[in-house]
């Protein structure tokens, strides 16, 4: 029964591998860090309207104003901070003029904002890299050590 501890070796070593990699998290040398998460890959796709695999503020601007429309629940053409309440963004970082409401024009300005704060490299394109680091950016105020798709689970086998 030589076997088992050899195995155990391989295994201990394998999960060892997997940790390390994790820890490092998004490596730039692999195609594309927004693959890592399906969901945020999806979310760049949908907007990425004509799929040349990078997002222009002409093509984030009209899926943020159909956004802000699904999110006016009662249709006055202002956001409160109810209908606000499931945004991870702070509502007063968009209310401009401290009105206590959110505009269609303050919340697509302070959106083109955050678009050109994304594009890092300033070459008017948000790249899948840049959207993935901007994504996780606004995550990191709250709650930034838990994984939300649990990527930083250990690998266990049994
Ligand atoms: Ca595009
Ligand atoms: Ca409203
Ligand atoms: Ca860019």
């Amino acid at each position: 029964m030589k076997i088992i501890p050899v195995a155990a070796a391989a295994l201990s070593l394998s999960i060892s591998i997997c940790a390390g990699a994790a820890e490092r998290g998004t490596s730039p040398s692999t195609a594309s860090p927004a693959a890592a998460n399906p969901a945020m890959r999806e979310r760049f796709h949908r907007l990425d309207a004509n799929g040349d695999g990078v997002l222009t503020w002409d093509e984030a601007r009209p899926a943020r104003a159909a956004e802000f429309r699904r999110l006016d629940e009662n249709h006055d053409g202002v956001l409160t901070p109810e209908e606000f309440a499931d945004r991870a963004l702070p509502f007063a970082a968009f209310d401009a003029n401290h009105d206590g409401k959110v505009s269609m024009s303050e919340y697509l300005a302070k959106h083109q904002e955050m678009f050109r704060q994304a594009d890092t490299d300033r070459d008017g394109t948000v790249s899948p890299a840049e959207f993935t680091k901007a994504q996780q950016r606004l995550r990191s105020p709250s709650g930034s050590s838990k994984a939300p798709n649990g990527t930083a689970a250990p690998v266990r086998r049994q």
